[in-house]
This record gives C-alpha cells, structure tokens and sequence, in this order.
C-alpha cells in the first residue's frame, strides 16, 4: 500500500505544476501568503531573539512552510489539529492573529499563554488546535484519540497530527500507527521528513523508510513533496475524504529539509553543504511564488503587504504588558471547579468548504 520507499534518501518527487483541480486562485494565493506570513513572523522573531526580547530558545520551519500550512488549508472548520514546533503555518491558518503569536513569543500577557511558554508550546483551544505536548510524539497518540472520539460519537470529522522523522523511532509513534488502524480511525499522520533529528540524519534513524510502515499497520502510506504547498493539501484533502468515507487513517510523509539549525543556537555545521544547496534551490514560497505570478498577482505587493502586516504585529506585541509574576502559579493547571475548557472550531478558509455551514468563518483570534 505505501506509495514510495526511497524518496527520503533522494529528495522530493518530480512537483506537479498542472493546475489543481481543488483549488482556486484565491486558495492558490492564500497558501502562499500563509506561508509568507510564517516566514516573516519567524524571521522578525528571529531578529527580536538575538536582541534579548524572545526569551528561551527559538524554533522555526524555514523551507518546509508548505508542510504545516498545506494540510492546514485542507482541514474543516470541526477538525481538530495537532501541530508541532516547526507548525506555525498551521496555527495561522486556523486563525490565530500575528500579534498574538509575537506576544506569545516575547512571553506577553496577550500570548496565546499569557507568558506561561515560549515559540513552541502552545495552541489555541479556541482554533481547534491542541497545545503541543513536549514529548515527541505524544501528540500522535492525542489526534488518535480525537479520532476514536469522532468515531464512537458517529461524528464526520478528522483529526491530524504533524511529527518529526526522528519521532518514528518512538515507542509512541508505533502505539499511535496501530491503534488508528486497528480502530479505522479517522486521523492523518503527517510525517514532516526534514532529514534530520536535531544532528541525527536519516540514514542513522531508521533502515526502513518509515512511509513503508503505513503498510504494516493496515492503511495507507504515500510520499509527498513537501516543498509544494498544493501537493501537501492535495494529498490531506484526499485523506480526509477517505477517512470521513470509512476508510481509515493515512500516513502522509512530507519530504522536505529543515533549512535552519535545530534551534537558534545550532549552527548546522553537520550538515553538508552539497545538501543544503540542492534543498535552497527548492524553496516552497519561491515555487508557490511563480505559481501565482504566472497567474498574473504581483506577488511583490503581497510581500510587502505582509511584511506591513508583521511589523504592525510585532509593534503591537511590543507594546503589551508582561504578565504580573504573582499570578505565575495560575492558568498552569486547569482548576477543579473552574468552567469546562472545549475545543473550538477554527478557521478553514479553502474554497471547498465554503458552501458549508461548518466553514467556520474568516475571524482572526
Ligand atoms: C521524547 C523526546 N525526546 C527528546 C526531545 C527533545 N527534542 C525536541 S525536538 C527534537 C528533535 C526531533 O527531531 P524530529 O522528530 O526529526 O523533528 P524536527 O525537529 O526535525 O522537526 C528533540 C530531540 C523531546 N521533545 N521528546
Ligand atoms: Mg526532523
């Protein structure tokens, strides 16, 4: 059943740059300015963390946007999302508003934490994504069991879950893969393959290209390039229908390369440069870029648009107040007799979707 064994030892299949049938302009457009928005935001953070203003450590996805904001863009509105640390795609398409996401990095009140974390622990209930859970790939086994939740409450809606390559070394992974296929669950696993785990480069992480597993657990596996943002939502939006049709989960691999270190105090010296190069030269927002310039939209002005947008966000951010320390212990467990906490719907602004009440709408939280 899976679809591709080596195209993580060899780089992403040939992109399909015939227009795609499931999406209009206006989407084609909006996965690209999703993605611009991540790199941005990620890019000023950056700048603010080396000025001392981003506490902690920072994490990014620079080159691999169209990993988090493809499947994202495919998601109902009653979808439930798990995004990761290299995800924030994810969270922007859902709806979460820049400044918020700046405050929440500069440990803000305003942040989707109000300062409790930094760049990666988060998710705001409110847009239907969980917060991440540190251990990887715990959040696997959190969209498995939203997926058992749809299931046994009849409900038409899927859950999905992005991971690392160096996560399908876990125990978890495993526990997550087989109890989905067990129970025919409606959940899609994304597997981001940015062919390293921190320092630890595939060929030292599993024999097998973990795409192969799918197979072994009774559903589907397929291998994606996962620098084409319309080939990642294509693959999820076919996922999604085949799971809300009964048919189970899918193990979608993304073939893509962290472009930054680790964090932002890893210099990627381990990694060579013949590599790097070949992987820059596959840029998802260049891609998407030609794209929608061959479609006539200037995509000059949509970049400056959101670079606008950011640095309103980031002045924003700045502005707000830090969290007072004597409120520190509170808001880090949720309180016994305190009113229920529920995920919410969040945005889902691909053109399918549309027609349906379940859209959810276009607000930004
Ligand atoms: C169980 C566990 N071990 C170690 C860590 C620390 N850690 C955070 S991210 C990371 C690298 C994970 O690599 P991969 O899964 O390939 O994701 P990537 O960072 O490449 O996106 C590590 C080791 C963790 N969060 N959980
Ligand atoms: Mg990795």
């Amino acid at each position: 059943m899976a679809t591709s064994s080596t195209a993580a030892q060899t780089g992403p299949n040939t992109p399909s740059d015939s227009l795609p049938e499931h999406l209009t302009l206006a989407d084609r457009v909006g996965l690209l300015r999703a993605m611009l928005l991540m790199r941005t935001i990620e890019e000023r953070a950056m700048n603010l963390y080396r000025q001392g203003k981003v506490p902690g450590s920072f994490y990014d996805g620079f080159g691999q946007e169209a990993v988090s904001v493809g499947p994202a863009w495919a998601m109902a509105a009653a979808d439930r999302l798990c995004p990761l640390h290299r995800d924030l795609g994810a969270h922007l398409v859902r709806g979460v508003a820049p400044w918020r996401i700046m405050s929440q990095y500069m440990g803000r009140e305003a942040g989707i934490t109000h300062g409790r974390d930094g760049n990666v622990h988060f998710g705001d209930y409110r847009t239907g994504c969980v917060g991440m859970v540190s251990m990887l790939p715990d959040m696997m086994l959190v969209a498995t069991g939203m997926a058992m939740a749809f299931k046994l409450r009849s409900e038409q809606r899927c859950a999905l879950s992005w991971f690392g390559d160096g996560s399908t070394s876990r125990g978890d992974f495993h526990e997550a893969m087989n109890w989905a296929g067990v129970q025919h669950l409606p959940v899609i696993f994304v597997l981001e393959n940015n062919q390293f785990a921190y320092s630890t480069p595939l060929h030292q992480q599993f024999a097998v290209n973990p795409v192969e597993r799918a197979e072994g657990y009774g559903f589907l596996g397929t291998s994606v390039d996962g620098n084409d943002a319309e080939a990642m939502f294509e693959a999820t939006r076919a996922a999604r229908a085949r799971a809300l049709e009964g048919g189970g989960p899918t193990l979608i691999e993304a073939v893509t390369m962290r472009m930054h270190g680790h964090a932002a105090h890893d210099d990627m010296k381990y990694v060579p440069k013949a590599l790097f190069d070949e992987w820059r030269a596959k840029d998802p927002i260049d891609r998407q870029s030609a794209r929608v310039a061959a479609q006539g939209v200037d995509v000059d002005a949509l970049k400056a648009e959101v670079r606008e947008q950011v640095e309103q966000a980031t002045q924003k951010a700045l502005e707000g107040e830090m969290p007072d320390p004597a409120t520190a212990t509170e808001r880090v467990f949720h309180p016994r007799d305190a009113e229920e906490i529920l995920l919410e719907d969040g945005t889902a602004p691909w053109s399918g979707f549309q027609s349906e009440t379940s859209s959810g709408g276009h607000r930004s939280r």
